[in-house]
């Protein structure tokens, strides 16, 4: 995409982000519709749903061959996904946040040109922060350009990790935490991808779905940091799937530990 085409994309997404989101700061004080997707924990409200629509006729209307995925929309990646531009939508990433305290929730958009990362929006809805951009633009938190990425080690470096994952400790991630200097969790992963790109944590390990992953892989990787499955290969961009996300020191010391026996 040229790079002309592709500012004025970034400029509407931008746009449209904003505007979900000042929909979605109205909508905290009346009483949400809350409903439960998978089980007690896994939920969506009204809001959740009126963004993914808003958001999707936006794209839609200004690129009517558009790919869409979104959580609260068509979920299953297509086939020919790689066919063209497509549009990874989350409406807000981090529902129960929403729910429980009001913030600590994203709107995310990421975009795949051909298959290949091409464009991120991450909007922190309440703390007003807005992450943006990818490899042909370069990353920026509002109008600040955020500069490359430390490569700590991981023993000078705060990691997040998925507290399912963590407490099972199937995968050696006790003993991941125990070489680093210590864990934060979140409960979005938008909000950690800010954490990661401003340099408050070092590595993400957890289990996301495209429309989790796909505008943080964007800006991550502009910035340095890898993003693999836990066997070190590519992700697939179609699945819910294991992956790390850090620079490749620590990313290659925390391969290394979950395949300890
Ligand atoms: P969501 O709020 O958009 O569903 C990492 O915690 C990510 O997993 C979050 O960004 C959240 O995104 C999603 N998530 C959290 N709890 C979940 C659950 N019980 N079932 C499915 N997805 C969940
Ligand atoms: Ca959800
Ligand atoms: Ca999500
Ligand atoms: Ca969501």
């Amino acid at each position: 995409m040229e790079k002309e085409a592709l500012y004025q994309l970034s400029q509407s997404l931008q746009k449209w982000v904003l505007e979900a989101a000042a929909y979605t700061r109205s909508q905290i004080k009346q009483p949400l519709e809350i409903t439960t997707k998978s089980g007690p924990n896994d939920l969506v409200t009204n809001v959740d749903r009126a963004n993914q629509v808003f958001l999707a006729a936006k794209i839609k209307g200004d690129y009517p061959q558009a790919i869409l995925v979104g959580e609260e929309g068509t979920d299953a990646v297509p086939d020919d996904w790689e066919s063209g531009l497509a549009f990874f939508i989350d409406p807000i990433d981090g529902t129960m946040n929403f729910v429980k305290q009001n913030e600590n929730f994203a709107i995310m958009i990421g975009v795949y040109d051909h298959g290949q990362p091409t464009l991120g929006i991450i909007y922190d809805v309440m703390a007003d922060q807005l992450y943006w951009g990818g490899p042909q633009l370069g990353v920026f938190r509002d109008e600040v350009p955020l500069l490359l990425t430390d490569n700590p080690p991981l023993t000078k470096g705060l990691i997040t990790v998925n507290t399912k994952m963590l407490v099972a400790d199937d995968l050696n991630l006790q003993r991941v935490f125990m070489h680093s200097s210590g864990v934060r969790i979140y409960g979005s992963a938008g909000i950690v991808f800010g954490q990661l790109l401003k340099g408050n944590l070092c590595a993400y390990i957890s289990k996301l779905a495209p429309w989790d992953i796909a505008a943080g892989r964007v800006l991550a990787e502009s910035l340095g940091f890898q993003v693999l499955k836990f066997n070190g290969q590519p992700i697939s961009m179609t699945t819910k799937e294991g992956m790390v996300v850090a620079p490749a020191h620590a990313m290659n010391e925390i391969l290394a530990i979950m395949q300890q026996k």
